[in-house]
């Protein structure tokens, strides 16, 4: 393995923490066609662009921000039957998701590390984390895996990083989190620890390296 296979300045890193949507799989069209089939059943129309404010944040927020965008409201258990419907549509077109979704470099790299030494965590927000790891075929890669079923505040609360990092045995500032949202990148600073992106440094300001995918790292 290469010496420093971060490249990042300061105290060598001894953990990684991956985000799971975005990061390592493309599972955005899924949701998006999902939280769509929901707008049109409530009357509207739920843009791609909409879309683009519900990555990396929570089931309960999303709805929010959908109904918001369709200018209308729910009480809390209407907002439970949607959100409980979209989900069911969401894991059922994930039924279709294999090893082929797995976004460049994802498997290669956890690997690389794997054989480096390097413990690999996993922090989502998502609550199927644990059932898309298992279509993926990469849960055997994993050490730690928090997902949404775990935390109780969303990012860009630390939580779920935090409690990752704790399962790792890591302490923080020596662990890397890759992250391709905004509240993620957060999140990680705030819980003191590195993080590098995945996308660009205009969408994601404040994170120590830009890449545009997990093969950048190879
Ligand atoms: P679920 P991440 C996030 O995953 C997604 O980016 C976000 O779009 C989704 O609403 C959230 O998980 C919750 O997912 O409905 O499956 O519990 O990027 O944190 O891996
Ligand atoms: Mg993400």
């Amino acid at each position: 393995m290469k010496k420093n296979i971060f490249a990042l300045e300061g105290e060598p890193v001894r953990g990684a923490i991956f985000d799971l949507d975005g990061v390592l799989v493309d599972t955005a069209k899924y949701h998006y066609l999902a939280w769509k089939r929901l707008a049109r059943e409530l009357g509207f129309d739920f843009t791609e662009e909409n879309n683009e404010r519900l990555k990396g944040v929570s089931r309960a927020r999303s709805l929010e921000i959908l109904l918001e965008t369709g200018g209308l409201s729910m009480d809390e258990a209407e907002k439970a039957a949607a959100a409980e419907k979209k989900n069911a549509w969401y894991v059922e077109y994930l039924r279709g998701l294999d090893e082929s979704a797995l976004l460049p470099g994802s498997r290669e790299f956890l690997e690389i590390l794997r054989g480096g030494g390097i413990p690999r965590g996993l922090g989502s927000a998502s609550k199927n984390a644990p059932f898309i790891l298992e279509r993926l075929g990469i849960s055997g890669l994993f050490d730690a895996v928090i997902d949404g079923t775990q935390v109780s505040r969303a990012k860009p609360d630390p939580e779920v990083f935090l409690k990752c990092a704790r399962v790792l045995e890591i302490p923080p500032a020596r662990c890397v989190v890759f992250e391709d949202s905004l509240a993620g990148i957060e999140a990680a600073k705030t819980g003191g620890m590195r993080a590098i992106a995945v996308g660009k440094q205009e969408n994601l300001p404040g994170a120590e390296k830009y890449i545009s995918s997990l093969q950048d790292m190879l």
